[in-house]
């Protein structure tokens, strides 16, 4: 079903992550010019995630037609495995943000589609092809049959943090890039964001993680909420790294900025790994055959460990084999969040390899509030 009008004018909200769910949607890996040796690693480490997350709530993994049965053979059976055709497998940008009201005369969960362009189109964006990536968001809410909201804005889901009480967290890096929305001024998306997502205040880091040049610097490898008025910004101690002047740029702004609620903001540094650069053999695995962003040796890996996902009492983080930065990631994570159980994915490199990380490859399907009395 098509919903008319903007889901803030129904009374709808974006809810934070923490927020319950009724459940997490991932696609699968499989391009060869993406994922290097034909997506085997990479397919290991989606499948390791997917069964961390369905410890703590459902999960489902959506597979194009040719990997269907590959997928249902990697995945534990408590996974549901459906058929569903994509360009690639990042669900955080290509499934829909999905929203709640309490209010009983609409249905009480829906979903936004935003327009996708590849993280930036034809020349600046990860490939050349996205039209299957553009029916993910119709078809997950069509499965759940959800009312769907249209959004003609280019937006992916990784360039967005809520609060769920009326804050988001954003890139200007991004959400103001040329290659996104060159039509709409500043002031004008933020009344997009307010009139889909139901907030009230935009909080705007001039920039994202450094080499984050898939995204154009998407927050969630660079910032996000553990619980309103308390950010984990991606930190690193070392003055000659450039990610330190993007990251004390980031503290700067967000020390001097309060939320929709007037609070000021508690940062807690979440030191980045690395530098991890990306190695000869792990570039010669991927195809480049010029219809996706070549994988080029020597690349500096945008590495995080904000970009982990908040499932219903799990936080599933991104290891790096640091084994230093590693450990430290999970001891402020669980400090952070004392009532979830942090359960820590080694293998993280081999998303990180393809652009991203376990943030970018889920999407939370809110849990049905209860009515208002
Ligand atoms: O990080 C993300 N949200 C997506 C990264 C896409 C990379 C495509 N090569």
């Amino acid at each position: 079903m098509e919903m008319k009008g903007t889901p803030a004018a129904h009374g709808y909200r974006m809810p934070a992550e923490w927020e319950p769910h009724s459940q997490c949607w991932m696609g699968w890996p499989e391009r060869p010019d993406n994922w290097r040796n034909n997506a085997v690693h990479a397919q290991k480490v989606f499948a390791e995630v997917a069964t961390a997350i369905s410890k703590f709530e459902p999960v489902t993994v959506c597979a194009n037609a040719a990997q269907w049965e590959n997928a249902r053979s990697q995945l534990p059976h408590n996974i549901r495995v459906t058929e569903m055709s994509m360009n690639d497998s990042w669900f955080r940008d290509t499934g829909p943000t999905i929203v709640v009201t309490s209010n009983a005369t609409v249905p009480r969960v829906a979903g936004i589609d935003w327009n996708f362009n590849s993280w930036g189109g034809v020349d600046d964006g990860c490939y050349k092809d996205w039209s299957l990536d553009l029916l993910v968001a119709q078809k997950i809410l069509a499965i759940e049959r959800l009312p769907r909201f249209p959004q003609s804005l280019i937006l992916e889901g990784g360039s967005i943090h809520v609060d769920g009480e009326g804050t988001c967290l954003t890139t200007e890096e991004c959400l103001l890039n040329k290659n996104r929305n060159p039509h709409l001024s500043k002031v004008q998306i933020e009344d997009e964001l307010k009139a889909y997502l139901g907030v009230k205040k935009i909080m705007w880091l001039p920039r994202g993680l450094y080499c984050d040049d898939d995204t154009n610097g998407h927050i969630d490898n660079m910032c996000c909420f553990a619980k309103p008025g308390v950010v984990l910004l991606s930190w690193t101690d070392d003055e000659t790294d450039p990610q330190y002047e993007r990251s004390v740029e980031a503290f700067s702004v967000l020390s001097n900025t309060t939320d929709a609620k007037g609070r000021k903001l508690e940062i807690i540094k979440l030191h980045v790994p690395g530098p991890l650069y990306m190695t000869d053999e792990e570039a010669a695995g991927v195809i480049q055959d010029g219809e996706a962003k070549p994988r080029l040796p020597g690349t500096r890996l945008a590495a995080s460990y904000v970009n982990f996902y908040i499932a219903n009492g799990g936080i599933i983080t991104p290891q790096f084999g640091d084994k230093k930065w590693d450990d430290e990631a999970v001891c402020v994570l669980s400090q952070v969040f004392p009532n979830h159980e942090v359960v820590a994915v080694e293998g993280a490199r081999e998303i990180v390899l393809g652009g991203g990380n376990i943030h970018c490859i889920t999407q939370q399907q809110p849990a049905i509030p209860s009515a208002a009395p």
